[in-house]
C-alpha cells in the first residue's frame, strides 16, 4: 500500500487530495497544526480513514520526526498562508510558512526520507505583473504581494533541492481553483455564498473590491489529480496547472447571480477598501505541458463550477435556517 503525507490536509486542497488518494488505495497521513478549535470539518467523511499527526511548518524537529516515522512514498506540501490580502498584514509570518516552511520540509526529507517524491503547491500569483500571456513554466516571475514573493521562494527552493540533492521534487504552478470547500474569504466562495443568502432573503448586499481583475478559475477536484499525476511521472518537473480560460470577477458575479435568476447590479456594491495595495490584473494558464506529458485536462468548466458552488451554498444556507442540530459539520464550520 503506497503511503502519502499531506501537509495542509485540513484545507480545501488537502481534503480533496485525501479523498482522491484513499480512493486509489493509499495510506494517508495528514500533518495538522494544533489548534484550540476543531478545524477538521472538511475531513468529516474520511476522518477515520486517515491519520492526523501534530506538526507545523514552523517546527523543523516536528517535520523530521513525522517524515522518519511515516516514511512516505509521496509528500504533498499544501500547507501555508493562502489568502493574498492577509500577506500584507503579516508579511514575515507569510514568509515563515510559505517560503521557509518549504525548505524545512525539504530538509526533513533530505535527512529522513530522501527517496520520497515531493509535490510543492506553487502559485500563479508568482507571475503577478505578467510578462507574457498566457503564462507557462518558463514565464519570468514578477510577484505582486508578500504571498507571491514567498511562493516564488518555495518554487525555487523546490527546484534547488531537486538539482542539488537529486530529490524527486516537483512544483505545480497552480492557477486559482475553487469549489464548495473553498474558504469564505476567497472571491468565488464569497460571491456564491452571498448569492445564496440573497436568494433566500437573508442578505441584500454584496460588497466587493476590483471587479475587473481576471483569473483562470478551475475546479479543485481536477487540480489534485494533476498533483498526483506529477508524482507518477518518470522525471520530476514543473507544470502549470490551469484551465487556459480567463474570466473577470464581474463575469463570475454575473454567472452566479444569473444561476438563481437575480440581477447582480441590484446587489453588488464596489468597496474601494477591498482593493489590494498591488493587484494582479490578469492571469491565464497555458497548461499544454501538463496535457502533453501528464495527460491532464480539467473536466469541470467555469459555468458548471460556479453553478455547483451556488447550489451547494443554497443547501447550506437553507440548512442554517433549520435547527442547529440538523446542520452538518461543514455548515457549523461556515456559520462560525
Ligand atoms: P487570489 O484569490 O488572490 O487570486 O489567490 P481571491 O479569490 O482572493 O481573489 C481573486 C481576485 O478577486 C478580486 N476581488 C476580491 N477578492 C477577495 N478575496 N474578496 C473580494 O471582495 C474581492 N473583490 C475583488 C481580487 O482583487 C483578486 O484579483 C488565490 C489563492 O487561492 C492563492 O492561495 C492561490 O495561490 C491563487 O489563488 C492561485
Amino acid at each position: 500500500m503506497p503511503t502519502a503525507l499531506i501537509t495542509g490536509v485540513t484545507g480545501q486542497d488537502g481534503s480533496h487530495l485525501a479523498d482522491f488518494l484513499l480512493d486509489k488505495g493509499y495510506r494517508v497521513f495528514g500533518l495538522a497544526r494544533r489548534s484550540s478549535g476543531d478545524n477538521t470539518q472538511r475531513l468529516a467523511n474520511i476522518r477515520e480513514h486517515i491519520t492526523l499527526l501534530d506538526g507545523d511548518l514552523l517546527d523543523q524537529a516536528s517535520l523530521l520526526r513525522i517524515v522518519e516515522q511515516t516514511q512516505p512514498d509521496e509528500v504533498y506540501n499544501l500547507a501555508g498562508m493562502s489568502f493574498v490580502p492577509a500577506s500584507w498584514q503579516q508579511p514575515v509570518l507569510t514568509g515563515e510558512f510559505t517560503a521557509l516552511g518549504v525548505t524545512r520540509i525539504l530538509e526533513a526529507l533530505r535527512q529522513g526520507c530522501p527517496t520520497a517524491r515531493f509535490f510543492q503547491a506553487s502559485s500563479s500569483e508568482m507571475f503577478g505583473k505578467v510578462r507574457e500571456s498566457p503564462q507557462r513554466e518558463t514565464t519570468p516571475l514578477h510577484p505582486r504581494s508578500p504571498y507571491g514573493v514567498a511562493k516564488s521562494y518555495g518554487h525555487f527552493i523546490t527546484i534547488n533541492y531537486r538539482e542539488s540533492f537529486g530529490i524527486f521534487a516537483c512544483s505545480g504552478i497552480m492557477f486559482n481553483h475553487e469549489g464548495p470547500r473553498r474558504g469564505l474569504e476567497f472571491v468565488s466562495r464569497k460571491i456564491t455564498h452571498a448569492v445564496a443568502r440573497i436568494k433566500v432573503g437573508l442578505a441584500d448586499e454584496l460588497r466587493l473590491g476590483n471587479l475587473q481583475a481576471r483569473r483562470d478559475w478551475g475546479y479543485a477536484g481536477d487540480f489534485v489529480r494533476a498533483m498526483w499525476l506529477m508524482l507518477q511521472h518518470d522525471e520530476p518537473d514543473d507544470f502549470v496547472i490551469g484551465t487556459g480560460v480567463t474570466h473577470s470577477v464581474q463575469d463570475l458575479v454575473e454567472t452566479a447571480f444569473d444561476h438563481v435568476g437575480l440581477d447582480w447590479r441590484e446587489h453588488v456594491v464596489v468597496d474601494p477598501a477591498l482593493y489590494r495595495p498591488a493587484e494582479v490584473d490578469v492571469l491565464q494558464a497555458d497548461p499544454s505541458k501538463a496535457r502533453r506529458l501528464l495527460g491532464w485536462q480539467p473536466q469541470v468548466e467555469f459555468a458548471e463550477l460556479i453553478g455547483m458552488m451556488v447550489e451547494e451554498d443554497l443547501n447550506l444556507v437553507e440548512a442554517r435556517n433549520q435547527k442547529p442540530e440538523n446542520r452538518s459539520a461543514q455548515e457549523r464550520h461556515v456559520v462560525s
